[in-house]
């Protein structure tokens, strides 16, 4: 399966730990979204990564889609229960980071346009330091979609956003500190 991505999209990083937790093979394509290439529109109208391109020729998008399909492969997947409210709790607390990068990506891009401060930057840092609060209530002892996500999100903050204390919150600093090396998320990591 070819996945369109990019190194450091934590969209396409969450989807890369699932495939290498899972043994899935999933063949990162790096494409560079901002400059709109035409086998990215041709494979995402939307022109953003994560697209993934399957057997068949058909292309899933976006990040929860795709990881959805890519836990389907595996029956009895030990990453995200596959019923009862347990799925569904897990399925928030993707949503909760999946909310938490988008507040970061528009403040990054909002960055990039030279707009740095205001009501619309104020509500995405807030945003994030909320879901921060949340997600810490959300983290265990185990390695599950939920810790791998949350040191996904964690490190893309310490990555454009260094400014915000995640580690403040001892449960995702203690999550981090048990999961980061695992070969997953260590070869995944933007250098
Ligand atoms: N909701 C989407 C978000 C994907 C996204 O925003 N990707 C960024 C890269 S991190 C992108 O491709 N941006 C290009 C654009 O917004 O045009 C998902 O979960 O896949």
């Amino acid at each position: 399966m070819k996945l369109f991505g990019s190194l450091t999209s934590p969209y396409v990083r969450k989807l890369r730990v699932i495939a290498s937790e899972l043994a899935l093979p999933v063949t990162l394509y790096e494409s560079a979204a901002l400059e709109d290439p035409a086998d990215l529109i041709a494979a995402n109208p939307l022109g953003k990564v994560p697209a993934l391109v399957i057997g068949d020729g058909s292309v899933l998008y976006d990040s929860p889609v795709i990881a959805a399909y890519l836990l389907s492969l595996v029956p009895g997947q030990p990453l995200l229960p596959e019923s009862g409210m347990a799925h569904w709790h897990a399925r928030t607390t993707e949503a909760l980071v999946d909310g938490m990068l988008d507040a970061a990506i528009v403040l990054r891009f909002n960055q990039v346009g030279g707009v740095t401060s205001g009501m619309w930057v104020d509500r995405q840092f807030r945003a994030i330091d909320r879901g921060l609060a949340a997600l810490a209530g959300r983290v265990g002892d185990g390695t599950t979609y939920a810790e791998l996500c949350a040191v996904v999100a964690c490190e893309y903050l310490d990555l454009r956003w260094p400014q915000i204390d995640w580690r403040a919150h001892a449960t995702l600093k203690a999550v981090h500190e048990r999961l980061a090396d695992r070969p997953s998320l260590a070869g995944s990591r933007p250098a």
